[in-house]
């Protein structure tokens, strides 16, 4: 018998709490700070998966810390006041941690919040821990809590409905329910109906719960602060013929007010099996209807239906307050705790602005969003890399042409030979033993008007000079009276003699497929005066890409002349080159990785010594 079984808990009782479970561990550490507590109680945590560490948490405003460990053995060991285990493994694990946990003979109290433990582990589990008198709350729970004391994890809810319940001082009904949801039904019907909850356990929906709705009433019993118990029984079971039992020899004294639920079950005309493991009727007597019935014959207090539980409840005090057994005590104010914020700002009480802002990119919902489209209609559209650039890089949907076009930049551009400034820097950082993305940053960082990063320029002094009509002729000398290079013309190796093919299938495929291509056209012109003086200055592929994507941008009916403007003023096509470009780089990172190559250093005859005489 557990008749003469202690309080489980007290304002001292301090726990060890086994997973990863900080939200749970948070709502414990408030409810603690609403009750007044002086310390709180959780002392410890237990996760094998990581080793001894601590773990933040609030205790009212302050930040405190928790520690972590990897081994119960240490965590007991460092805690020997703790005498409460609540067990958040999984169903795989709970069995083995809650046999370890009873190997400590400090431990009093089990709560095994897992669901779905095999019946033969629980059974085994419960035989144990009667044998050692350690009182097992669940499986299957959300646990218990006693106002003003102890809560186990995420029992009561949130701290608003805490409060809103007046879980945060102690009322004189203690209640037993099996369902952790219908808890704090309980927990907010008795508040509303009476002085509120002294102690309330849910014990679990399994058909083998470690501690049974009499072993609770029973401990109920015997602590005079209990003015009146409510039991919440369900269809399924016998347990609470176990009740009706104990009132008959007088084991139960005190008011009594009983209800089971799923009292429907008989309108099926087949078995039903409700949410818990152990909500099934076997035969009539684990009907909830005949359970009612037979605990009112027993004396309890049965209301007609779930919805006049309240009134019986009230109804029980009211005699209880009239016969002095309760006397009412005045409210106290709990001390304020600070709302989450995540939570105030779910409730919307509070605003802050945004420390940055994106407009490309949303990963938060279920599936990751490019410009607002699913990364599924993505795929499924094949809209391929141009599309996705269309996407996160000009935020809309371009027309096929011209992310066939932004596809077509990407693989010309994707690599010049390994003479070019970047591959060479690439080439060297990887013979010197860099990585890959050192390796390529180096190769990057060469990009600039002169290697690779003109297209921008490009882009910019044409449509300037486009724009502000002056001719071909007019352009090219303005520039040459500046004393300035035009950005997209000329090249290293290229030239007439020389034609870049690059530069002509982008030229071939912008006139053939683009509504118009106006700064194309002007800049052929300037081009034809400039390969005139020197057949290398030629347009370059950094210029041509420069002017078809302005024709591009302004043309496609995508864009605002603005808009269009503002791309090149960023520096968006620059970003053409640099991502077709990486695509080498990392080639010629590979490849020379993949032949071995040794340290590089540049050999005497390729360095002509210039210092001067002496200082
Ligand atoms: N002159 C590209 O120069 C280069 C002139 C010019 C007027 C011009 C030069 C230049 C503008 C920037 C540009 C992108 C540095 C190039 C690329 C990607 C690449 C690379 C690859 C790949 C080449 C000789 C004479 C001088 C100059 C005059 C030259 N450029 N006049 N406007 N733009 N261009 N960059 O050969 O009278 O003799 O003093 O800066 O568009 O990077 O494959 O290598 O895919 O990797 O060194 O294609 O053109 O010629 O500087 O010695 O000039 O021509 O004033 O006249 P060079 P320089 P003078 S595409």
């Amino acid at each position: 018998t557990k008749e003469d079984v202690k309080p489980l808990f007290n304002e001292k009782s301090k726990c060890i709490v086994w997973g990863m479970q900080n939200k749970a561990v948070q709502g414990m550490l408030d409810f603690d700070h609403v009750c007044s507590r002086n310390e709180p109680s959780v002392v410890a945590m237990i996760y094998p998966f990581t080793g001894d560490h601590k773990q933040k948490f609030y205790w009212g405003h302050r930040e405190i810390l928790i520690p972590c460990y990897k081994n119960m053995a240490d965590a007991m060991k460092k805690h020997p006041d703790a005498d409460v285990l609540i067990n958040f493994a999984s169903l795989r694990s709970a069995y083995e941690s809650t046999m370890e946990t009873l190997s400590y003979s400090q431990i009093r109290c089990i709560a095994i919040i897992a669901e779905g433990i095999p019946e033969q582990l629980t059974r085994r589990m419960i035989k144990l821990a009667n044998q050692k008198n350690v009182v097992i709350i669940g499986p299957a729970t959300v646990g218990a809590l006693k106002p003003g004391c102890f809560k186990i994890g995420n029992t009561g809810g949130m701290l608003d409905n805490i409060l809103m319940s007046k879980l945060f001082r102690p009322g004189s009904v203690a209640y037993v329910s099996r369902s952790g949801g219908m808890s704090n039904e309980l927990n907010n019907i008795i508040s509303r109906n009476s002085n509120g909850v002294y102690e309330g356990v849910a014990i679990g929906g399994d058909r083998y719960p470690g501690s049974t709705f009499l072993d609770h009433i029973l401990r109920y019993e015997n602590e005079p602060e209990v003015k009146m118990i409510v039991l919440l029984g369900e269809v399924g079971g016998t347990e609470e013929y176990k009740i009706i039992d104990a009132i008959k020899s007088k084991r139960i004294t005190k008011p009594l007010v009983a209800w089971c639920i799923g009292t429907c079950a008989k309108m099926f005309t087949s078995e039903v099996q409700f949410g818990h493991a152990g909500s099934c009727a076997n035969g009539d007597a684990e009907q909830a209807t005949s359970k009612n019935a037979s605990l009112k014959e027993a004396g309890a207090y049965v209301p007609n239906s779930f919805d006049d539980l309240g009134d019986v409840i009230k109804n029980v005090y009211d005699q209880l307050v009239e016969q002095n057994l309760i006397v009412p005590n005045a409210e106290p104010v709990p001390p304020t705790v600070p709302m989450d914020y995540d939570w105030a700002r779910e409730l919307g009480l509070i605003r802050k602005p945004a420390s940055f802002m994106s407009s490309i990119c949303d990963d938060r919902g279920q599936e990751l969003l490019y410009a607002g489209m699913p990364i599924t209609e993505v795929i499924k559209e094949e809209m391929g890399i141009g599309g996705v650039l269309s996407l996160l890089w000009f935020r809309k949907r371009l027309p096929k042409y011209a992310t066939k076009y932004l596809e077509m930049c990407l693989m010309v551009t994707a690599d010049h030979g390994p003479a070019v400034s970047g591959a060479h820097n690439t080439i060297v950082a990887a013979r010197a033993g860099k990585d890959l993305v050192s390796s390529l940053a180096s190769g990057l960082l060469t990009i600039g008007e002169r290697f690779g990063g003109a297209l921008d320029g490009a882009a910019k002094q044409f449509s300037e000079a486009y724009d502000a009509g002056l001719s071909p002729m007019d352009f090219v000398n303005k520039m040459r009276k500046e004393g300035k290079l035009i950005m997209g013309i000329g090249h290293r190796v290229k030239s007439v003699n020389n034609p870049d093919m690059r530069v002509i299938l982008l030229k071939q495929f912008a006139t053939e497929n683009f509504p118009m291509t106006p700064l194309l056209n002007y800049a052929l012109e300037v081009e034809k005066i400039t390969t005139s003086k020197k057949p290398n200055l030629i347009l370059n592929v950094d210029g041509a890409i420069g002017v078809s994507m302005v024709d591009l941008l302004r043309n496609s009916g995508c864009f605002t002349m603005e808009e269009a403007t503002e791309f090149v003023e960023v520096g968006a096509l620059n970003g053409i080159f640099v991502l077709g470009r990486s695509m080498g780089f990392i080639g010629h990172f590979l490849d020379q990785k993949r032949l071995k190559q040794g340290l590089y250093r540049v050999n005497y005859d390729d360095i002509s010594y210039v210092l001067p005489d002496k200082i």
